[in-house]
C-alpha cells in the first residue's frame, strides 16, 4: 500500500515524497536545494542575511541540478529581505517559505506573481494569523530544531496547529528517520521538513568539520543560545558556544548591540562553522536529532530510506 501524500500542494509541486528540506542559512545552497527537489522531496534554498546577488547566484546553481520546483526560505530578521523578494520574484522561484517573524506585509504581492507561501510558524497564533493572510501551508517548527527557535516542542506544537488550521500543517523539529515521520502524520501533519538530517548529505556543502560533528553528535550535545539575549538558537556545543552562554549572563546588563553587530555576530558566526568548519569561532546550528544521525547519505537515498519506513510504519 502507499500512503497518499494527502496535500494537494505537493502534488501541484510534483513531489515524490512529503518531504521538504529546511531553510538553512548557509548550508542550504542552492546545490543542496536542487538536489533533494531532483530527488522528489522539496529542497529550499536558505538565505538568511545573503544579500540579492548571492540569493540569485544560489537560484541559478539549483537550476543547474534540477529542472523540478525548489522553494526560497527568507529569513525576516535580514534587513536585505526586500531585494531579496525582488530577485525571488525576477527569477520565478515557485515557492517561499520565511522564518524568524512575520511575512504578512508581503503574501499578496508573491501571490500575485503565482509563489506559494509556507512561513514556519512557531505557535498556534501565528499559524491562525498566517491562514487568515490566505498562506498555502504553515511549518510547525518545534524547539528540537536546529537554529533559531520558539517555545514548544514539535510534539505539543504539531497537534496543536493541526486542529487549529484548515490548511496543511508540515512538521518540522525531532525528525530524521520514518519513526519520525509517521509520527508527525500520527498528529495531523500532512508533510514534514528535515534540516539537520540534509546537513550531514553527501551533497550537502557544510565543511568536513560540520558534518562530522553532527555524525558524532550524541544526544545531550545541542545548547540553546540568545536565551537571555534574544534570538534563541538551537547549536551543537563546542568551546566557543558553552562560552557564549556563560558570557550572555554577564552582558545582559549592558546596552543591547546595533544591527551591524547583531549581524556580524549571527551571521559571521554561522559562516565561520559552514564554510571554514572553524571549532573555535564557529556556530554549528543543528537540531536535537543530531544524536540519531550516524552517517552521510546521498539525499536520494535519504528520501528513500526514510520514506519506506514511514509508509512501512503507516500501514
Ligand atoms: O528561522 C528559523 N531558523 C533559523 S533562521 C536562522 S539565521 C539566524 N541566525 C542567528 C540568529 C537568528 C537567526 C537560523 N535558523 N526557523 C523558523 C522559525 N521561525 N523559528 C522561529 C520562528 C519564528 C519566530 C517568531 C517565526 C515567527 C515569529 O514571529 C514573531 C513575530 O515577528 O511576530
Amino acid at each position: 500500500m502507499s500512503v497518499k501524500l494527502n496535500n494537494p500542494l505537493f502534488e501541484k509541486l510534483g513531489m515524490k515524497y512529503p518531504i521538504i528540506q529546511g531553510g538553512m542559512a548557509w548550508a542550504g545552497t542552492g546545490h543542496l536545494a536542487g538536489a533533494v527537489s531532483e530527488a522528489g522531496g522539496l529542497g529550499i534554498i536558505g538565505t538568511g542575511y545573503w544579500k540579492a546577488d548571492k540569493v540569485r547566484e544560489e537560484i541559478r546553481r539549483a537550476r543547474q541540478v534540477t529542472d523540478k520546483p525548489f522553494g526560497v526560505n527568507v529569513m525576516l530578521l535580514s534587513r536585505h529581505i526586500r531585494e531579496v523578494f525582488d530577485v525571488i520574484i525576477e527569477e520565478g522561484v515557485q515557492v517561499v517559505a520565511t522564518g524568524a517573524g512575520d511575512p504578512s506585509p508581503f503574501i499578496e504581492e508573491l501571490h500575485s506573481h503565482g509563489i506559494l507561501v509556507i512561513p514556519v510558524v512557531p505557535s498556534v497564533g501565528l499559524a491562525k494569523m498566517m491562514e487568515k493572510k490566505g498562506v498555502d501551508a504553515v511549518v510547525a517548527e518545534g524547539m528540537e530544531s536546529g537554529g533559531h527557535i520558539g517555545m514548544l516542542t514539535t510534539m505539543t506544537l504539531v497537534p496543536q496547529v493541526v486542529d487549529a488550521l484548515n490548511i496543511p500543517v508540515i512538521a518540522a523539529g525531532g525528525i530524521a528517520d520514518g519513526r519520525g515521520v509517521a509520527a508527525a502524520f500520527m498528529l495531523g501533519a500532512s508533510g514534514v521538513q528535515m534540516g539537520t538530517r540534509f546537513l550531514a548529505s553527501a551533497e550537502s556543502e557544510v565543511h568536513e568539520n560540520f558534518k562530522n560533528a553532527v555524525v558524532k553528535a550524541k544526544d545531550i550535545d545541542t545548547l540553546v543560545t540568545g536565551e537571555l539575549l534574544g534570538n534563541r538558537a538551537r547549536v551543537l556545543k563546542t568551546k566557543m558556544s558553552k562560552n557564549f552562554v556563560k558570557q550572555e549572563r554577564i552582558e545582559i546588563t549592558k546596552p543591547k548591540p546595533d544591527a551591524d553587530a547583531i549581524e556580524e555576530l549571527e551571521n559571521g558566526s554561522l559562516r565561520r562553522a559552514v564554510l571554514d568548519g572553524d571549532k573555535e569561532n564557529g556556530a554549528f546550528m543543528a537540531g536535537q536529532i543530531s544524536g540519531m544521525i550516524h552517517e552521510i547519505k546521498p539525499v536520494a537515498e535519504i528520501l528513500e530510506d526514510v520514506w519506506s519506513q514511514a509508509e512501512d510504519l503507516l500501514k
